[in-house]
């Protein structure tokens, strides 16, 4: 089994079937010093945070490098039910969408936030691939801070790519869709009424809150990924297209029928200008914003219920096509931001572009054509190089800052390092199995921090101990700072890995949140000291302001509780510890828990089934007496008259006793 190779003659034959072959060496030795490259002294702190999509698991994870030890992992577009992320009424905003509450997405690319080209360390962006929008977490916290939802969009895959000083995250659209006002059409009439949005996320350089500047009205042509331009390219912005058959069946044939796609270069400050003049028109949508307020502890969701649009026929010198071999993918610049980079998913070769060129090409109008009003550059106008014979099925490159690219390589499942210059293959590695993205610290900036690459590999058979028919997605660490490449560690992961990015940790730890002052918790709900502990009454509703302290709850004893009431328990979490979080658990709750961190109020909703005793407990052990840290809640039937009672500590008087068992 462990030599066979599959179908690589499938590509050939357009079979189109594009499983990957094994490597021919799959058991090979690491080199003998690797085990010290990735060794962490315990006690020892890596070297760089990576933060890592979870594809299909909807999150993000968090990975020291080079030791590929987990450190967290942030619930994005998906409920959480370990820490009651989506479950408690603090946190269901953040998943309203116009569709309503959406429990589940599909994460796959990262972009962290950068200032003049570099890594500045203060947010992580993702996409929701499934229902578009673009998340925004904040590396302080190291939680989900905001959400917005993109209209007129089908499967936001090329996204979030931002703008070299964050000025914009970047998301367009993988299926052309009709806009959102006026969708009833017949899918034949795809060419005509289907349409390519690219969304424009403007980012407030304070606060980091988004808004969809405007979007590009693009011919009905499927988005996959996409770069911005850097230093000298800044300004402008490259997207890798598909589809531009614009088939709407049967892709996997009927969109791989021409020779060369495009790559879309948009010159974004002219749009802006564009937008200046009046030439951008608003229209009809609707989508939500989310945004969480780390200050009340809450989310609040908006709908929106307009679009700036720019309709590039309107608009002369914004948008050009450049030709590119078959099916792009990935679309990488360089650090100098003079190289484009296409990796055509079919392609016997990697074509490089030049920027520099490209604007030649612009200026002396060396057209190849049109496709549907847009300037089609000619080919070989715009190409710096090919590279040749690189490997099958180039998917995504990234650079090491020393004047290479590295490109990943699906079907013949290995690392290909290449001078950007000369265009030359230098060295290419294995990789256990069926890379998809790579990711090199710093890679995507001006300034790459190289020393390593990680290869996200999507299939991983024999590698680690067999958990049934579904393994773990594997991660293959290989130090880059030599001529050649050489692995050190593979690494399990969580979910399904696409982009990730790693950052250095000196530049996120210093900022790292520790707590959340009590007297700065501004949450509606709050009890900020055992003596603002109570239960109040409102009609059905039955809000109770509850602490948590090691190790206690106030109140732990309420009655009065009665069949068909709401119940909510807001818990005010007093520590001021780090890493002292409260659980908060409910019996026979439809609800996950919640897990409350110091200073920090959060809300369990419960809706009582039967009449009874219900316990409720802490489920962080917190403290030696962490077992302690239980309470009891009285359900009693519809009307009765049990009085609303709550308290800690009040033992009953024998008398009381006698007379309650009655
Ligand atoms: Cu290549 Cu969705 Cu970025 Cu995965 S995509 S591999
Ligand atoms: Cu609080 Cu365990």
């Amino acid at each position: 089994m462990k030599r066979t190779i599959v179908a690589v003659a499938a590509l050939a034959a357009l079979g189109l079937h594009l499983t990957s072959c094994k490597p021919k060496d799959a058991g090979s030795a690491v080199s003998g010093d690797a085990a010290q490259k990735v060794y962490v002294t315990p006690g020892q702190h890596d070297e760089f945070y990576n933060i890592v999509s979870g594809g299909f698991n909807g999150q993000m994870s968090v990975y020291g490098l080079p030791s590929g030890r987990m450190f967290k992992i942030i619930p994005v577009f998906s409920t959480f039910p370990e820490n009651g992320w989506g479950y408690s009424e603090e946190t269901k905003p953040m998943l309203n969408t116009s569709h309503g509450y959406i429990p589940w997405d599909d994460l796959h690319h990262i972009s962290l936030s950068q200032t003049k080209g570099e890594h500045d360390g203060r947010w992580a962006f993702g996409n929701a691939n499934n229902t578009p929008r673009v998340a925004r977490i904040s590396l302080s916290t190291f939680r989900t801070d905001e959400i917005i939802e993109l209209p007129n969009s089908g499967g936001n895959h090329s996204s979030p790519f931002i703008t070299e000083n964050t000025e914009y995250v970047v998301a367009s659209t993988r299926f052309s869709v009709p806009p959102d006002n006026d969708g009833d059409m017949p899918i034949s009439s795809f060419k005509k009424n289907f349409k390519g949005y690219i969304s424009f996320i403007s980012v407030d350089p304070q606060s980091g809150h988004m808004g969809i500047k405007f979007q590009l009205k693009m011919p009905g042509i499927s988005f996959d990924l996409a770069r911005a331009g850097k230093g000298k390219s800044h300004g402008w912005f490259f997207f890798s297209c598909y589809n531009t058959e614009q088939a709407s069946t049967l892709l996997e044939v009927n969109a791989s029928q021409k020779d060369k796609d495009f790559i879309l270069a948009v010159n974004w400050k002219k749009a802006e200008e564009y937008l200046k003049q009046g030439k951008g028109k608003k229209v009809a949508a609707k989508y939500a914003h989310n945004l969480y307020d780390e200050k009340t502890h809450s989310a609040t969701s908006t709908i929106i219920n307009e679009v700036m649009t720019l309709d590039p026929k309107e608009c002369p010198g914004l948008v050009y096509f450049m030709p590119c071999p078959k099916s792009p993918h990935g679309c990488d610049v360089d650090p100098t931001g003079e190289f484009i980079v296409g990796s055509g998913k079919l392609a016997a070769v990697i074509p490089v572009f030049s920027f520099d060129k490209i604007q030649k090409a612009i200026a002396g109008k060396t057209y190849d054509g049109e496709f549907d009003g847009i300037p089609v550059l000619k080919y070989e106008s715009v190409l710096y190089g090919e590279v040749q014979k690189p490997g099958l099925g180039p998917l995504h490159t990234e650079f090491d800052g020393q004047g290479n690219a590295i490109t990943s390589f699906f079907v013949s499942s290995e690392l290909v390092k290449w001078n950007i210059k000369d265009l030359k293959v230098l060295d290419r590695v294995p990789t256990y199995y069926s890379v998809g993205h790579l990711s090199i610290p710093g890679g995507p900036t001006s300034k790459p921090h190289g020393k390593y690459v990680v290869a996200y590999n999507k299939i991983t058979k024999d590698r680690y101990l067999p958990t049934g028919p579904e393994l773990t997605q594997s991660a293959q660490l290989y130090d880059i700072s030599g001529d050649k490449m050489k692995l050190l560690l593979d690494f399990p992961t969580v979910g399904e890995p696409h982009y990730a990015e790693s950052i250095p940790a000196s530049l996120l730890e210093k900022n790292s949140k520790k707590i959340f002052k009590i007297e700065e918790n501004g949450h509606k709900y709050a009890a900020k000291g055992e003596k603002e502990a109570k239960v109040v009454r409102e009609g059905n509703q039955v809000h109770v302001y509850i602490t948590a302290i090691r190790s206690h709850f106030t109140p732990d004893n309420i009655e009065g509780v009665k069949l068909g009431d709401e119940v909510y328990f807001h818990v005010t979490n007093l520590e001021q510890d780090w890493d002292i979080p409260h659980g908060f658990a409910v019996k026979g709750s439809n609800n996950a828990e919640i897990l409350i961190m110091p200073g920090e109020t959060q809300t369990l909703k419960w809706v009582p089934s039967r009449v009874g005793i219900t316990p409720i407990y802490c489920t962080d052990f917190c403290s030696a007496l962490h077992q302690e840290m239980q309470g009891y809640v009285r359900v009693s039937a519809k009307g009765s008259n049990v009085p609303l009672t709550f308290s800690t500590g009040k033992t009953a008087a024998p008398e009381a006793e006698k007379v309650a068992k009655k």
